[in-house]
């Protein structure tokens, strides 16, 4: 046959994040996050949002998980609040914070829904912020490693698929360099720092994982943006090159190899901003492999050469929208993100760009040679609510069904490709972009500061994604 096709189990999946749908942000023990303290701060969040509501998952999970079972979905991915395990990030267990996952994990399997648990997807403790600086403290290896051991020994007979940190490369920018998310800190070296010791962390738990589950998986999820250079001129090709050290395999590297890429630590070192590394790290980082790449996938980035350092309109790409000159983000000369020509762009000016996912799949498994996973992919929108309860979503479908041919094509092309998880199931808080940026099958009836009655309402992308899963993606 000319065109593969997707494996038979197949991951048909669609992802969340707890302080992204839960809500009930104080309930049942729960402690408080950084992100509960950090949307306090006005102006820090579109119109002041925060998830304190959010789409109230957490009573609504139910009614939630029978729509993905009518969907046909094959797996959920969502993640656990470590603030409601241990409330101050290390002490006292919360057995009630065990019991709602516990109950979530039963509901999805009741159903034939596969749960992939992600361990990290930025709510960090606030106890542990206070109390030693959070992800810049070695402190945080134990700590963490003793909540995912909890959740290991507790789910890992019924849970298989885990994913270890969410999007490290955007938690880390956005939380130390462009200061958009907490601890909003600007400091390149601060954060080269702090991302080193959630490198040990990540390595550290996975080595646990092989040890309490190991029959299952477990990887990272990374915000994946391959690079193109803007043109065929040489000084453009070695900034692309610059950009795919500094911004990808800065981090995918050690995931993988156990090992910072060359030319990226250089220059670290040259600016004296690489981060110490502590002896047996190193071993630590090698031996500690993911079973899987988790990417988060949706955009390229684009970059031309930079000859004058810091001026000019050199951006950080990141996960936001929000841009910063390459002088405020500490990466003077070595390539400028630009607008690619050839793309079109989202409302929040990402570019879509599917074949941009078929290259990176084919990037990460010629230098890896590792599953992958996508552990998100969705276009957000404005999704408008018509009358009859009609949501006519189809520049979702279209988006989407871009992207599940480009996944087509990569296995074609040889890529383990085991699963496909949307961006997101129902609506939900968008970190910085308040409840406008709709990314869900499953419309939510809220705005920004009213949360109405949460009504869910199938969009038509729905139907369409009921289909592809049927099908198992012939039919887009
Ligand atoms: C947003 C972002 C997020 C991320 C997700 C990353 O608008 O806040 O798109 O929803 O995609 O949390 O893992």
């Amino acid at each position: 046959e000319k065109t593969a096709k997707f494996r038979d189990d197949f991951l048909w999946g669609s992802a969340s994040a707890a302080y992204q749908v839960e809500g009930a942000w104080d309930k049942d023990g729960k402690g408080e996050s950084v992100w509960d303290v950090y949307t306090r701060i006005p102006g820090t969040t579109f119109k002041e949002t925060d998830g304190k509501v959010a789409v109230d998952h957490y009573h609504r999970y139910k009614e939630d998980v029978a729509l993905m079972a009518e969907m046909g979905l094959k797996a959920y991915r969502f993640s656990i609040a470590w603030t409601r395990i241990y409330p101050d990030g290390k002490t006292e267990l919360n057995e009630a914070g065990l019991q709602f996952y516990e109950q979530l994990i039963d509901e999805l399997i009741a159903h034939n829904i596969t749960p992939v648990v992600t361990l990290y997807h930025w709510d960090l403790p606030q106890h542990l912020q206070d109390l030693y600086g959070g992800w810049e403290s070695r402190e945080i290896i134990e700590d963490f490693n003793r909540y995912c051991v909890t959740l290991f020994k507790r789910f890992g007979d019924k849970v298989k698929h885990w994913v270890s940190l969410n999007e490290q490369n955007i938690f880390m920018t956005l939380g130390y360099v462009t200061a958009m998310h907490p601890p909003a800190v600007k400091s390149h070296k601060r954060m080269l720092q702090a991302n080193h010791i959630a490198n040990v962390a990540n390595a550290t738990v996975i080595e646990s994982f092989k040890q309490y589950v190991p029959d299952g998986m477990i990887g990272p999820s990374f915000a994946y943006g391959p690079v193109y250079p803007y043109s065929c001129d040489p000084q453009d090709i070695l900034s692309a090159e610059n950009a795919e050290d500094l911004n990808n395999y800065w981090w995918l590297d050690v995931y993988c190899k156990g090992e910072y890429p060359t030319f990226a630590f250089k220059y670290y070192e040259r600016l004296g901003i690489a981060p110490v590394i502590e002896e047996g790290d190193l071993e630590l980082l090698a031996r500690a492999k993911p079973d899987f790449i988790g990417i988060n996938y949706y955009q390229t980035g684009t970059v031309a050469s930079n000859p004058i350092d810091g001026v000019g309109p050199s951006e950080v790409m990141n996960n936001t929208g929000k841009k910063g000159t390459a002088k405020e983000n500490g990466l003077p000369g070595v390539f400028k993100n630009v607008k690619n020509p050839n793309l079109e762009t989202t409302n929040w000016d990402w570019a879509i760009d599917p074949t941009g996912l078929r290259v990176g799949l084919r990037r990460l498994t010629s230098r890896y040679n590792l599953p992958i996973l996508i552990t998100e992919n969705g276009l957000g929108e404005f999704d408008q609510l018509e009358e009859n309860d009609v949501v006519n979503d189809s520049h979702r479908i279209d988006y989407l069904s871009a992207h599940v041919l480009a996944c087509k094509e990569a296995v074609t092309d040889g890529v383990d490709l085991l699963g496909y998880c949307t961006w997101s199931f129902t609506d939900l808080l968008s970190w910085l972009n308040g409840y406008q940026k709709r990314y869900g099958f499953v419309y939510v009836d809220r705005e920004e500061n009213d949360e109405k009655e949460l009504r869910r309402i199938k969009k038509n992308s729905f139907y369409w994604y009921q289909n592809v899963i049927e099908s198992n993606g012939e039919d887009l």
